[in-house]
């Protein structure tokens, strides 16, 4: 059986992930990058829930958008939902300099926690999200040419995400964890 779901994000890598996610379950990920307004809410499934909801008025069809946050504990949850914003402004290198004076020592300092949402739609329903968490560390530097974003500086067990490759990474990640609730959704969705 192959089932095919449009997932509108402007971004390639999302679009590898989730299909290395979804392609052995016999879903097909189709990229559109029409975009969609990013509500400005705290809460990143709420800005799963809305973006996916309005993609799905624009384009008349079942659709799922992805949103990521990225929470570091020591910033206080900064930069949270607001990650691109951030990632587009000061980038990794601001964030390692925000976190310059920051040491692990007898506390969790560096650690934080990304988080994804994946939010579906299809005509005549209420968008359903699912969620996926990966909590790890803020490095000290950049480190690895692999993935995007902020991979180069988020870790896990000292090793970075961009270090990582995507399988490697899809079995840990946060996108790797709501993908793979989505998929397991959809395939039932699709039986009823
Ligand atoms: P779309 O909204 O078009 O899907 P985007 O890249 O703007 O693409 P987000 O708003 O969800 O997506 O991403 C927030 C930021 O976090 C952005 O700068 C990404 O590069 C970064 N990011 C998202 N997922 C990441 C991951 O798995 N590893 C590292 N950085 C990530």
């Amino acid at each position: 059986m192959t089932d095919q779901i449009i997932f509108v994000t402007r971004n390639r890598h999302k679009v590898e992930e989730a299909a290395a996610i979804c392609a052995p379950r016999g879903i097909t990920i189709v990229q559109n990058d029409c975009g969609y307004p990013e509500l400005q809410d705290d809460d990143v499934a709420r800005v799963a829930a809305y973006g996916a909801e309005h993609v799905v008025n624009r384009l008349n069809c079942a659709a799922i958008v992805e949103d990521t946050g990225l929470y570091i504990d020591a910033l206080n949850g900064f930069p949270g939902p607001y990650a691109a914003y951030v990632y587009d402004t000061i980038g990794n290198a601001g964030i390692l300099a925000l976190m310059r004076d920051i040491r692990e020592s007898d506390s969790d300092d560096r650690r934080a926690t990304f988080r994804s949402v994946v939010g579906y739609c299809e005509p005549g329903m209420a968008p359903i999200t699912f969620e996926g968490a990966v909590t790890g560390r803020i490095a000290y530097e950049e480190r690895g040419e692999g993935g995007f974003g902020y991979d180069p500086i988020f870790e896990i067990d000292g090793v970075a995400f961009a270090l990582m490759g995507d399988d490697a990474k899809n079995k840990v990640s946060h996108r790797g964890r709501s993908f793979t609730k989505f998929a397991e959704w959809f395939l039932k969705h699709g039986e009823a």
